[in-house]
């Protein structure tokens, strides 16, 4: 048997692993190098749900099943909620046997959706920079993401690179950075566009890319003229000193400037990241060798779905999910009672639904939450496949394990298709579908046809780069101090280790371990407290997957792109 896989979790380096004496570990080849992170070398430790469970009794497999049928036999209205719990493709064909079923189904985004809108609109399509275009580049700009946490795999790639970090976090690659611009929240289109007025002002336009492939750059230099220098800079916390040092280290350079989630966590999240881009088309690095603009990309671009459906299921937001509406609620693969925004109302939502049932690998806030409780396989357990946002490979996971608990993704769509007499294909050929999609390389390696090495190279998507025409700053005033909910090393989301403080600059008057209140419009949560040095003054920092924090923050959904917005929302610090 092939004892290779890959890591299944939502995470930019989707890992290559090699499974060996039922212990796990890295290979030592492409990103990998032979080291995994935490979370999958500690991953057989982590307590996962071993029994199914209906209101609170320990039930069969088969119990559980049959109840399952039953429910959705009598449920008038039924809605499937999918998370990225796992990030493999076959989490896919239960979205297949409940659109079919007729239940309606979520679109919009809890992650990337703002700033992937943003890139489209600009671009066309959304094209990464792969780890083989990093490494080429002479300077990396950090754009509002942390590889320490996020992406530690890319670290050994900036061995004698240039590094610029934007972030109002002292984060460990702004310590060790040429340029750390300790940004306000908030403050990065207004950045990008006073970077791109200099850019101009300095004569440092590439004007044969422009000419070609962004023509209405003098509309856009308008644009940036607007901005009020002075009292801009003075607002998003920014020096002309910075703005100096940031056009002296990348005059002439191959520059990637990596976008992480976190410049688009706003309501005009989308608009943010196209002022990056416009940037980046000013400085004519699309197109070229070992430079560009990169976010996470669509990892399934390129890739048709196999799970065809014979009329277009209903749809709802998965940022505002109405639950209530709906009879019986299916979570698969997602904690949404912790991670979607304003979580006092997907509670109050979720206390509405007559039948809640939740498909996962751990106990959390949703679980505890649910009528029936079934337990999935891990991904050692099952037979998968998974594409990437960082790479343009896919990679195989089959089956490694053998297990009595649990029950995979496959086997339950299989069961319940059987039970309404839905249509449905082998798992092999699934497999064998998102196959056809890719080509083996010289190292062995699945590489989806028809992505380009080199982002963009035949030109943008749309005819010419579309730049923002209108530019509009979004930040309400006030003394409140900003949310920032990013990251943590110990969890993945809601998976793994949960943080459980609120960090807070010193000067806030605060103690070590002192409890607090933090309370926005949405709602509140107590907290101790734990100083942290690398914060600014005016911010407060609480990890994803801390329980809790999203009682903090909006169900608004961004203007484009019909995303969560986490740090939309000011709060308040109270002692109590
Ligand atoms: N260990 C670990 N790894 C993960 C995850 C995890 O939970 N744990 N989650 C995975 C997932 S689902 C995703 S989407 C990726 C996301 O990975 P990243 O893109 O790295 O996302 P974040 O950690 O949310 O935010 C990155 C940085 O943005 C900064 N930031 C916040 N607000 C602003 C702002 O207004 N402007 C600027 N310039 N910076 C800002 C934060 O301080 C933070 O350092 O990571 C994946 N990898
Ligand atoms: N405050 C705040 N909120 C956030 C974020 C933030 O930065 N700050 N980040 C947002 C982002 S970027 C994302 S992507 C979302 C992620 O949020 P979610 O999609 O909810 O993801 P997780 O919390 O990682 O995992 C949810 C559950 O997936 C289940 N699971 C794992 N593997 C499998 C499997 O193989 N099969 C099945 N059926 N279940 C499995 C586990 O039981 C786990 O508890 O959170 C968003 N929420
Ligand atoms: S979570 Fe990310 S870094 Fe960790 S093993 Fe998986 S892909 Fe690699
Ligand atoms: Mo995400």
């Amino acid at each position: 048997m092939k004892n290779i896989t890959a890591c299944p979790l939502d995470c930019y380096d989707s890992c290559t692993i090699l499974y060996e004496n039922e212990t796990i570990k890295g290979i030592k080849q492409g990103l990998t190098q032979g080291f995994l992170c935490s979370h999958l070398n500690h991953y057989e430790n982590y307590k996962r749900i071993e029994k199914p469970r209906f209101k609170g009794h320990e039930i069969t497999m088969e119990l559980a099943l049959e109840y399952l049928v039953e429910i959705l036999k009598n449920s008038q209205k039924t809605l499937h909620f999918r998370g990225n719990g796992n990030f493999a493709l076959m989490q896919e064909v239960m979205d297949y046997f409940f659109g079919s079923f007729g239940a309606t189904l979520t679109d919009g985004s809890l992650c990337d959706g703002a700033g992937e809108a943003g890139i489209i609109a600009g671009r066309g399509y959304n094209d990464i920079m792969t780890p083989q275009q990093i490494e080429k580049s002479e300077v990396i700009v950090f754009w509002g993401r942390n590889p320490h946490t996020t992406s530690s795999h890319i670290l050994p790639l900036l061995k004698d690179k240039t590094t610029i970090v934007i972030d109002p976090i002292k984060t460990q690659i702004a310590k060790d950075a040429d340029l750390h611009v300790q940004i306000k929240p908030h403050g990065d289109a207004e950045f990008a566009l006073l970077l791109s007025r200099f850019l101009f002002i300095e004569g440092s336009v590439d004007k044969e890319f422009v000419e070609q492939y962004a023509p209405e750059y003098e509309e856009f230099y308008e644009l940036t003229q607007t901005i009020r220098i002075k009292a801009v800079l003075d607002d998003i916390g920014v020096s002309l000193g910075d703005i100096g040092r940031f056009l002296e280290l990348v005059r002439d350079k191959k520059v990637a400037i990596l976008c992480g989630v976190g410049i688009q966590k706003y309501l005009d999240g989308a608009d943010v990241m196209r002022t990056i881009d416009a940037f980046g088309v000013l400085l004519g690095i699309f197109a070229k060798e070992g430079s560009g603009v990169s976010y996470l990309g669509s990892s399934k671009r390129g890739i048709d779905s196999p799970f065809m459906f014979t009329c277009k299921p209903k749809k709802v937001s998965k940022v505002d999910t109405k639950f209530g509406d709906f009879e019986s609620v299916f979570i698969q693969g997602a904690n949404p009672v912790n991670q979607m925004p304003n979580t006092n109302r997907v509670r109050e939502e979720l206390q509405k639904v007559q039948n809640m049932i939740y498909f996962g690998l751990y106990e959390n806030q949703t679980s505890a939450m649910a009528d029936l409780v079934i337990p999935a396989k891990t991904f050692l357990e099952k037979s998968d496949i998974r594409t990437s946002y960082a790479t343009h490979y896919m990679y195989e996971m089959p089956q490694l394990q053998e297990s009595d608990i649990g029950i995979s993704e496959y086997e339950l769509a299989q069961y319940l298709c059987n039970a309404f007499a839905i249509k449905l294909e082998s798992q092999e050929s699934y497999l064998e579908h998102f196959k056809s999609f890719v080509q083996e390389n010289e190292e062995g390696i699945l590489e989806i046809k028809g992505r380009d090495e080199i982002a963009y190279h035949n030109g943008f998507g749309n005819e010419e780069f579309v730049f923002i025409d209108e530019f509009e700053s979004d930040k309400d005033e006030g003394d409140e101090l900003y949310l920032l909910t990013c990251k943590s090393s110990k969890s993945l989301n809601s998976q793994f280790k949960v943080e459980d403080k609120v960090y807070l600059h010193p000067s806030l008057g605060f103690t070590q371990n002192q409890l607090v209140e933090i309370s926005s419009v949405s709602g509140k949560i107590c907290l101790h407290v734990s100083l942290d040095e690398r914060l600014r003054e005016d911010c407060v920092l609480i990890y994803s997957g801390t329980n809790g924090v999203n009682n903090l923050t909006t169900s608004k959904r961004s203007y484009e792109g019909n995303s969560a917005v986490y740090q939309q929302n000011r709060v308040r610090v109270t002692a109590v």
